[in-house]
Protein backbone atom coordinates (compact mmCIF):
# COMPACT_ATOMS: atom_id res chain seq x y z
CA UNK A 1 0.00 0.00 0.00
CA UNK A 2 1.54 3.28 -1.14
CA UNK A 3 0.44 6.40 0.88
CA UNK A 4 0.89 10.18 -0.29
CA UNK A 5 4.12 10.91 1.48
CA UNK A 6 5.86 8.01 -0.08
CA UNK A 7 4.62 8.63 -3.83
CA UNK A 8 5.81 11.97 -3.18
CA UNK A 9 9.18 11.19 -1.88
CA UNK A 10 9.51 8.91 -4.84
CA UNK A 11 8.56 11.56 -7.60
CA UNK A 12 10.89 14.37 -6.59
CA UNK A 13 14.13 14.96 -4.13
CA UNK A 14 12.58 18.93 -3.43
CA UNK A 15 10.88 18.47 -0.45
CA UNK A 16 9.75 21.86 -0.34
CA UNK A 17 7.60 21.22 -3.21
CA UNK A 18 6.38 17.86 -1.76
CA UNK A 19 5.31 19.67 1.26
CA UNK A 20 2.93 21.86 -1.20
CA UNK A 21 1.03 18.94 -2.32
CA UNK A 22 0.82 17.75 1.06
CA UNK A 23 -0.79 21.09 2.54
CA UNK A 24 -2.95 20.84 -0.40
CA UNK A 25 -4.05 17.05 0.83
CA UNK A 26 -4.51 18.02 4.32
CA UNK A 27 -6.45 21.02 3.07
CA UNK A 28 -8.89 18.67 0.89
CA UNK A 29 -9.16 15.97 4.18
CA UNK A 30 -11.00 19.29 6.04
CA UNK A 31 -13.00 20.40 3.13
CA UNK A 32 -14.38 16.66 2.74
CA UNK A 33 -14.64 16.41 5.96
CA UNK A 34 -16.91 20.06 6.25
CA UNK A 35 -18.79 18.86 2.94
CA UNK A 36 -20.22 15.62 4.54
CA UNK A 37 -21.30 17.59 7.07
CA UNK A 38 -22.84 20.57 5.50
CA UNK A 39 -26.19 19.45 5.07
CA UNK A 40 -27.24 18.48 8.67
CA UNK A 41 -25.10 21.93 9.67
CA UNK A 42 -27.57 23.87 7.10
CA UNK A 43 -24.23 25.12 4.44
CA UNK A 44 -25.37 24.47 1.39
CA UNK A 45 -27.78 27.59 0.65
CA UNK A 46 -26.47 31.01 -1.02
CA UNK A 47 -24.55 33.29 1.43
CA UNK A 48 -25.65 36.17 -0.51
CA UNK A 49 -22.60 37.58 -1.03
CA UNK A 50 -20.72 37.98 -4.46
CA UNK A 51 -17.12 37.17 -5.58
CA UNK A 52 -15.02 39.01 -8.19
CA UNK A 53 -16.72 37.94 -10.97
CA UNK A 54 -20.06 38.87 -10.05
CA UNK A 55 -21.28 35.27 -9.42
CA UNK A 56 -23.45 34.53 -6.29
CA UNK A 57 -20.99 32.76 -3.65
CA UNK A 58 -22.11 29.36 -1.53
CA UNK A 59 -20.92 29.59 1.76
CA UNK A 60 -19.24 26.38 1.46
CA UNK A 61 -16.82 28.26 -1.35
CA UNK A 62 -15.55 30.70 1.25
CA UNK A 63 -15.09 28.22 3.92
CA UNK A 64 -13.47 25.68 1.21
CA UNK A 65 -11.36 29.12 0.54
CA UNK A 66 -10.43 29.91 3.95
CA UNK A 67 -9.46 25.96 4.89
CA UNK A 68 -6.85 26.17 1.96
CA UNK A 69 -5.88 30.08 2.89
CA UNK A 70 -5.34 28.40 6.62
CA UNK A 71 -2.96 25.69 5.93
CA UNK A 72 -1.12 27.37 3.00
CA UNK A 73 -0.33 29.79 5.62
CA UNK A 74 1.55 27.38 7.78
CA UNK A 75 3.78 25.86 5.03
CA UNK A 76 6.62 28.54 4.43
CA UNK A 77 7.29 26.79 1.17
CA UNK A 78 4.30 29.00 -0.27
CA UNK A 79 4.48 32.78 -0.38
CA UNK A 80 1.75 33.51 -2.79
CA UNK A 81 -1.95 32.13 -3.15
CA UNK A 82 -3.71 32.79 -6.15
CA UNK A 83 -7.47 32.26 -5.75
CA UNK A 84 -10.68 32.45 -7.52
CA UNK A 85 -12.60 33.39 -4.33
CA UNK A 86 -9.96 36.29 -3.74
CA UNK A 87 -10.19 39.16 -5.91
CA UNK A 88 -6.10 39.82 -5.73
CA UNK A 89 -3.35 37.00 -4.71
CA UNK A 90 -2.43 36.71 -1.22
CA UNK A 91 1.46 37.45 -0.69
CA UNK A 92 2.27 35.36 2.27
CA UNK A 93 5.36 37.50 3.62
CA UNK A 94 7.79 34.63 3.47
CA UNK A 95 10.47 33.90 0.79
CA UNK A 96 8.61 31.03 -0.18
CA UNK A 97 9.44 29.39 -3.71
CA UNK A 98 5.86 28.40 -4.69
CA UNK A 99 2.61 30.28 -5.79
CA UNK A 100 -0.58 27.98 -5.31
CA UNK A 101 -3.57 29.14 -8.09
CA UNK A 102 -6.71 27.12 -6.86
CA UNK A 103 -10.14 27.18 -7.72
CA UNK A 104 -11.34 25.98 -3.62
CA UNK A 105 -14.27 24.72 -4.27
CA UNK A 106 -15.00 23.90 -8.41
CA UNK A 107 -19.11 23.19 -9.03
CA UNK A 108 -20.47 24.82 -5.51
CA UNK A 109 -24.13 25.06 -7.62
CA UNK A 110 -24.19 21.11 -7.38
CA UNK A 111 -24.15 21.35 -3.83
CA UNK A 112 -27.82 21.05 -2.88
CA UNK A 113 -27.97 18.76 -5.20
CA UNK A 114 -25.52 16.19 -3.50
CA UNK A 115 -22.98 15.93 -6.58
CA UNK A 116 -19.76 15.56 -6.75
CA UNK A 117 -17.47 18.89 -6.54
CA UNK A 118 -14.15 19.59 -6.17
CA UNK A 119 -10.96 21.61 -5.40
CA UNK A 120 -8.51 22.46 -8.17
CA UNK A 121 -4.82 23.42 -7.90
CA UNK A 122 -1.83 24.61 -9.38
CA UNK A 123 1.67 24.90 -8.22
CA UNK A 124 3.90 27.06 -10.16
CA UNK A 125 7.33 29.17 -8.83
CA UNK A 126 6.53 32.23 -6.91
CA UNK A 127 9.83 33.79 -9.22
CA UNK A 128 7.93 33.30 -12.08
CA UNK A 129 5.35 35.90 -11.23
CA UNK A 130 1.87 35.85 -11.26
CA UNK A 131 1.17 35.65 -15.11
CA UNK A 132 2.38 32.57 -15.88
CA UNK A 133 1.87 30.14 -18.79
CA UNK A 134 0.58 26.58 -17.75
CA UNK A 135 3.78 24.94 -19.48
CA UNK A 136 5.34 26.58 -16.35
CA UNK A 137 3.34 24.37 -14.07
CA UNK A 138 5.89 22.39 -12.16
CA UNK A 139 2.43 19.91 -10.40
CA UNK A 140 -0.83 20.19 -10.44
CA UNK A 141 -3.95 18.32 -9.05
CA UNK A 142 -7.63 17.86 -8.18
CA UNK A 143 -9.43 16.53 -5.34
CA UNK A 144 -12.73 15.11 -6.32
CA UNK A 145 -15.10 14.68 -3.28
CA UNK A 146 -17.89 11.94 -4.60
CA UNK A 147 -18.71 8.71 -3.60
CA UNK A 148 -14.76 8.68 -2.83
CA UNK A 149 -12.96 11.28 -2.23
CA UNK A 150 -9.97 11.19 -5.01
CA UNK A 151 -6.98 13.36 -5.01
CA UNK A 152 -5.07 13.32 -8.85
CA UNK A 153 -1.82 14.49 -8.71
CA UNK A 154 1.12 14.46 -10.75
CA UNK A 155 4.60 16.55 -10.57
CA UNK A 156 6.22 16.22 -13.82
CA UNK A 157 5.72 12.23 -14.14
CA UNK A 158 2.73 10.14 -14.05
CA UNK A 159 -0.77 11.38 -13.16
CA UNK A 160 -1.17 9.46 -9.93
CA UNK A 161 -4.69 8.59 -8.03
CA UNK A 162 -4.88 8.38 -4.30
CA UNK A 163 -8.54 7.75 -2.64
CA UNK A 164 -8.89 8.98 0.70
CA UNK A 165 -9.20 6.22 3.55
CA UNK A 166 -11.29 5.92 6.76
CA UNK A 167 -8.65 6.22 8.68
CA UNK A 168 -7.84 10.07 6.60
CA UNK A 169 -4.68 8.69 4.85
CA UNK A 170 -4.43 9.02 1.10
CA UNK A 171 -3.81 5.33 -0.20
CA UNK A 172 -2.95 5.21 -4.09
CA UNK A 173 -5.29 3.45 -5.84
CA UNK A 174 -3.68 4.20 -9.52
CA UNK A 175 -0.01 4.37 -10.40
CA UNK A 176 -1.01 6.13 -13.65
CA UNK A 177 -4.23 7.38 -15.48
CA UNK A 178 -4.20 7.05 -19.16
CA UNK A 179 -6.69 8.88 -21.22
CA UNK A 180 -7.73 6.43 -24.20
CA UNK A 181 -7.03 7.87 -27.76
CA UNK A 182 -10.44 7.33 -29.12
CA UNK A 183 -13.18 7.71 -27.02
CA UNK A 184 -17.32 7.70 -27.86
CA UNK A 185 -18.29 10.13 -25.14
CA UNK A 186 -18.63 14.35 -25.21
CA UNK A 187 -19.73 16.69 -22.42
CA UNK A 188 -21.00 20.03 -23.43
CA UNK A 189 -23.67 22.05 -22.32
CA UNK A 190 -26.08 21.48 -25.11
CA UNK A 191 -28.67 23.80 -23.75
CA UNK A 192 -25.96 26.72 -24.97
CA UNK A 193 -26.74 25.51 -28.52
CA UNK A 194 -27.96 28.39 -29.67
CA UNK A 195 -24.56 30.77 -28.10
CA UNK A 196 -22.69 28.10 -30.36
CA UNK A 197 -19.70 28.91 -33.00
CA UNK A 198 -19.58 26.62 -36.16
CA UNK A 199 -16.88 24.21 -34.96
CA UNK A 200 -18.83 23.38 -31.97
CA UNK A 201 -22.01 23.21 -34.13
CA UNK A 202 -20.11 21.04 -36.65
CA UNK A 203 -18.62 18.21 -33.89
CA UNK A 204 -21.86 17.96 -31.93
CA UNK A 205 -23.86 18.07 -35.24
CA UNK A 206 -21.48 14.99 -36.46
CA UNK A 207 -21.22 12.81 -32.78
CA UNK A 208 -24.94 13.14 -32.84
CA UNK A 209 -25.08 11.37 -36.10
CA UNK A 210 -23.57 8.39 -35.01
CA UNK A 211 -22.85 5.44 -37.15
CA UNK A 212 -24.42 6.68 -40.43
CA UNK A 213 -23.08 9.92 -39.71
CA UNK A 214 -19.41 11.36 -40.68
CA UNK A 215 -17.54 10.18 -37.51
CA UNK A 216 -18.59 6.32 -38.65
CA UNK A 217 -19.34 5.44 -35.13
CA UNK A 218 -21.88 6.24 -31.81
CA UNK A 219 -21.32 8.50 -29.31
CA UNK A 220 -22.98 9.17 -26.04
CA UNK A 221 -23.17 12.42 -23.78
CA UNK A 222 -22.38 13.31 -20.36
CA UNK A 223 -22.26 16.46 -18.58
CA UNK A 224 -22.23 16.36 -15.00
CA UNK A 225 -21.86 20.33 -14.85
CA UNK A 226 -18.87 19.95 -12.46
CA UNK A 227 -16.15 20.36 -14.27
CA UNK A 228 -13.73 18.08 -11.43
CA UNK A 229 -15.99 15.53 -11.70
CA UNK A 230 -16.08 15.84 -16.04
CA UNK A 231 -13.02 15.69 -15.81
CA UNK A 232 -12.22 12.93 -13.55
CA UNK A 233 -13.80 10.85 -15.94
CA UNK A 234 -12.14 11.68 -18.74
CA UNK A 235 -9.05 10.51 -17.18
CA UNK A 236 -10.67 7.22 -16.16
CA UNK A 237 -12.13 6.33 -19.19
CA UNK A 238 -11.54 9.11 -21.97
CA UNK A 239 -13.81 11.44 -23.93
CA UNK A 240 -13.60 15.02 -24.44
CA UNK A 241 -14.91 18.28 -22.52
CA UNK A 242 -15.82 21.28 -24.08
CA UNK A 243 -16.74 24.86 -22.47
CA UNK A 244 -15.66 26.33 -25.57
CA UNK A 245 -16.20 30.37 -26.46
CA UNK A 246 -19.42 30.61 -27.32
CA UNK A 247 -21.53 34.51 -28.31
CA UNK A 248 -22.66 34.63 -24.65
CA UNK A 249 -19.08 33.81 -22.97
CA UNK A 250 -16.63 35.15 -25.81
CA UNK A 251 -16.78 38.87 -24.40
CA UNK A 252 -15.14 37.30 -21.07
CA UNK A 253 -12.57 35.48 -22.72
CA UNK A 254 -15.04 31.99 -22.17
CA UNK A 255 -16.27 30.60 -18.90
CA UNK A 256 -13.78 28.90 -17.23
CA UNK A 257 -10.66 30.23 -15.48
CA UNK A 258 -7.30 30.32 -16.91
CA UNK A 259 -4.94 29.89 -14.03
CA UNK A 260 -6.81 27.55 -11.78
CA UNK A 261 -9.46 25.79 -13.77
CA UNK A 262 -8.29 25.54 -17.34
CA UNK A 263 -4.19 25.24 -16.85
CA UNK A 264 -4.15 22.62 -14.01
CA UNK A 265 -7.02 20.38 -15.79
CA UNK A 266 -5.11 20.56 -18.81
CA UNK A 267 -1.51 19.68 -17.45
CA UNK A 268 -3.03 17.24 -16.13
CA UNK A 269 -5.03 15.47 -19.05
CA UNK A 270 -1.91 16.36 -21.03
CA UNK A 271 0.03 14.42 -18.57
CA UNK A 272 -2.32 11.39 -18.73
CA UNK A 273 -1.88 11.18 -22.49
CA UNK A 274 -4.35 13.40 -23.97
CA UNK A 275 -4.73 16.56 -25.67
CA UNK A 276 -6.46 20.38 -24.76
CA UNK A 277 -6.84 23.23 -26.90
CA UNK A 278 -8.51 26.71 -26.90
CA UNK A 279 -9.92 26.29 -30.40
CA UNK A 280 -7.24 28.52 -31.62
CA UNK A 281 -3.73 27.03 -29.40
CA UNK A 282 -2.95 24.63 -27.00
CA UNK A 283 -4.29 25.47 -23.67
CA UNK A 284 -0.99 25.57 -22.15
CA UNK A 285 0.65 27.80 -24.76
CA UNK A 286 -2.04 30.51 -23.32
CA UNK A 287 -0.13 33.86 -22.26
CA UNK A 288 -2.14 35.23 -19.02
CA UNK A 289 -2.82 38.85 -18.88
CA UNK A 290 -4.60 38.32 -15.64
CA UNK A 291 -5.07 36.18 -12.78
CA UNK A 292 -8.88 35.65 -12.90
CA UNK A 293 -8.33 35.49 -16.65
CA UNK A 294 -10.98 32.74 -18.44
CA UNK A 295 -10.30 30.98 -22.26
CA UNK A 296 -12.23 28.22 -24.17
CA UNK A 297 -11.50 24.66 -22.73
CA UNK A 298 -11.32 21.94 -25.15
CA UNK A 299 -10.25 18.67 -23.61
CA UNK A 300 -9.71 14.96 -23.29
CA UNK A 301 -9.19 12.18 -26.00
CA UNK A 302 -6.60 13.17 -28.58
CA UNK A 303 -8.92 11.72 -31.47
CA UNK A 304 -11.76 14.24 -30.12
CA UNK A 305 -9.74 16.73 -29.39
CA UNK A 306 -8.07 16.51 -33.14
CA UNK A 307 -11.62 16.80 -34.44
CA UNK A 308 -12.79 19.50 -32.82
CA UNK A 309 -9.21 21.09 -33.71
CA UNK A 310 -10.24 19.76 -37.38
CA UNK A 311 -13.40 21.88 -37.33
CA UNK A 312 -11.78 24.94 -36.02
CA UNK A 313 -9.27 25.14 -38.47
CA UNK A 314 -11.71 25.46 -41.70
CA UNK A 315 -12.19 28.64 -40.24
P1 LIG B 1 -17.69 27.65 -10.61
O1 LIG B 1 -16.19 27.82 -10.53
O2 LIG B 1 -18.41 28.94 -10.40
O3 LIG B 1 -18.19 26.54 -9.76
O4 LIG B 1 -18.04 27.31 -12.15
C1 LIG B 1 -17.34 26.34 -12.83
C2 LIG B 1 -18.27 25.26 -13.32
C3 LIG B 1 -17.55 24.04 -13.78
O5 LIG B 1 -17.36 23.17 -12.73
C4 LIG B 1 -18.48 23.48 -14.81
O6 LIG B 1 -17.79 22.78 -15.80
C5 LIG B 1 -19.13 24.71 -15.38
O7 LIG B 1 -18.97 25.74 -14.44
C6 LIG B 1 -20.60 24.47 -15.59
O8 LIG B 1 -21.13 25.54 -16.27
P2 LIG B 1 -22.67 25.55 -16.72
O9 LIG B 1 -23.43 25.90 -15.49
O10 LIG B 1 -22.74 26.62 -17.79
O11 LIG B 1 -23.03 24.19 -17.25
MG1 LIG C 1 -14.60 27.05 -10.51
Amino acid sequence: MTLLAHWLDRQTGDRELASVIATMADAAVEIAEVLRRAPIEGQVGLLGTTNVQGEAQKALDVISNDIVLRHIENNPAISVLVSEELDEPVQLGNQGAFLVATDPLDGSSNLDVNVTVGTIFSVLKAAGGLLQKGTAQVAAGYVAYGPATSLVVRIEGPVAVFTLSAAGEWVQTLEQASVPEASGEFAINTARERFWDEATRGYVRESVAGESGPAGKRYNMRWVGSMVADVHRILMRGGVFLYPLDSETASKGGRLRLLYEANPMAWLVEGAGGASTTGQQGILAVEPTDIHQRVPVILGSVEEVRRVENWYSRG
